[in-house]
């Protein structure tokens, strides 16, 4: 049986849901499971391009309230979990005219913050023309020259030279070079033909050709409407709640005062809310790599604030506190507002993390496939960082799969440490990937964190149990807090506290 979706609007506040439920037999469950995904009150708009997501059926949570009855139902396919452009089409105009008609007010004022223009990809979705080409080292280096030893400029360099003569080689416009990395990989990201790239496999100066990838988050499990609106009005002027310590960072340890640390965190995610003020946010560290819409590291989805918040939210007297309390936070972003974006955009984050971050940082990346797909070049950045002495936390994945078939979960060498999910009761999160490269077991089932425009959100998933382990890393690294119940086997069993 496909998962079946359905749209749901209520007001007031105007909430536009899309619930999906794998089993529409079992539709009883689903008034205490939704997904919400946009809210209008917010000043998000929905948008047909909004409404990307039948994603996931096990990532369902409950939502208070009454809601309006299904104004229909759509069945989506069970390979794609997604809407297709010309239902999104006709989804979209339902839902904006169910949205106005069940509002009294006027529309949003804040719609132009949300400029996405990204297209509707699917994750693992191919980049059409768009590969990644990385070089042999002996195709980079001079004669008898040490790659290592060189700074990242005069890689660099050494990169783009052997780039061109690649494609002065194969008769390729000097164009058709768009990016060009030296660390994290020593190669470039390049518009060609598949022929061309069929060619390119075949120089010996190439190490692999692979073509770029769109990834997309998962969705958010908004676990309750009284924390998902928990928000000051007016972003961030408003009233702060009180100072609450979420469950996950009492578990692991309690929250360490890292505000005098020098360790920095390196966000690679939507970007950071970075007047947040539960957040010590270093914009000027931040760089963004999302070509479309907007040019800023501000956060357009919410979901690199809330990592933010879980890695090093400030101990004072609002909000919440991080494990890392009051770190420098760095935004990355490398995923537009609607939570998605190319790999090589995050290739780019992590060539700029290996040139600029010190060793002893740390770097937290809850973004990958989901479903098995894996990427060299991703595979590469993330041991090139880690080989720096830069502690990397990646999200195993929600796909309920081995996380051996995931990039970069996948990535098992020193410094790097793929994190699965538990939950409060030390359970096992049943949507969590497992397998060999797992490290630790951190909190993942209703985490509460920062938000976008000051606020707070409870939120579920691998990624919400990665910066668990960053905060974790940051202030001195893991020891063996137990052991997690249910756990798959061949997986780790043991959850991470700090020392
Ligand atoms: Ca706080
Ligand atoms: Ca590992």
């Amino acid at each position: 049986m496909p998962p079946a979706c359905w749209l749901l609007v209520r007001s007031p506040p105007v909430e536009v849901l899309v619930v999906c439920h794998p089993a529409p037999q079992r539709r009883t469950g689903l008034a205490s499971n939704p997904i919400i995904l946009r809210d209008i009150d917010r000043g998000l708009v929905v948008r047909p391009q909004a409404l990307f997501s039948c994603f996931y059926p096990r990532n369902i949570v409950r939502c208070a309230g009454a809601l309006t009855k299904e104004p229909f139902s759509h069945q989506c396919s069970e390979s794609s979990y997604m809407f297709k452009p010309h239902q999104l089409k006709w989804m979209g105009a339902v839902v904006l005219a169910l949205a106005v008609s069940s509002c009294s007010v006027d529309a949003p004022t804040e719609a132009s913050t949300s400029d996405d223009t990204t297209p509707i990809v699917r994750n693992g979705d191919l980049v059409p023309g768009q590969y990644i080409v990385a070089f042999n080292d002996y195709a980079v280096a001079r004669k008898g020259e040490d790659l290592q030893a060189l700074t990242h400029s005069a890689r660099l360099e050494l990169v783009k030279e052997a780039a061109t003569g690649l494609t002065q080689k194969h008769a390729l416009s000097a164009g058709a070079v768009k990016t060009v990395w030296g660390t994290a990989v020593q190669g470039v990201l390049m518009q060609l033909t598949d022929d061309q790239a069929a060619k390119l496999r075949q120089d010996p100066t190439v190490r692999y050709v692979e073509q770029d990838r769109w990834v997309t988050l998962p969705p958010f499990t908004v676990m309750g409407d009284a924390d998902a609106q928990a928000r000051p009005g007016g972003g961030g002027g408003g009233t702060q709640p009180a100072q609450e310590t979420p469950w996950g960072i009492t578990k692991v340890g309690g929250a360490v005062d890292a505000t005098s640390s020098t360790v920095k965190a390196w966000i690679v995610d939507s970007g950071i809310d970075t007047d947040h003020p539960d957040l010590n946010v270093n914009k000027g560290l931040g760089r963004n790599y999302v070509t479309s819409g907007k040019s800023t590291v501000e956060d357009g989805n919410g979901h690199g604030t809330h990592v933010a918040g879980t890695v090093g939210a400030k101990n004072n007297s609002i909000g919440v506190v991080g494990v890392a309390a009051g770190i420098t936070v760095i935004p990355m972003r490398v995923l537009s507002s609607s939570g998605s974006g190319q790999f090589s955009w995050s290739i780019s984050a992590f060539d700029h993390i290996a040139a600029n971050a010190a060793s002893g940082d740390v770097v937290n990346y809850s973004v990958g496939p989901s479903s098995r797909y894996t990427l060299q070049s991703l595979d590469n950045a993330v041991t090139n960082v880690a080989s720096k002495g830069i502690k990397v936390c990646l999200a195993a994945g929600n796909a309920a799969d081995d996380c051996t078939y995931f990039s970069p979960a996948r990535v098992n060498v020193a410094n790097v440490y793929t994190i699965a999910a538990m939950n409060s009761s030390t359970a096992w999160a049943s949507f969590s990937n497992y397998g060999g490269p797992v490290d630790y077991i951190e909190p993942g089932v209703g985490v509460k964190s920062t938000w976008l425009s000051g606020g707070y959100n409870t939120i579920s998933g691998t990624s919400m149990a990665s910066p668990h382990g960053c905060g974790i890393a940051a202030v001195g690294g893991f020891a063996d807090g137990g052991t997690v119940s249910g756990v798959p086997a061949g997986t780790t069993t043991t959850w991470g506290k700090h020392n």
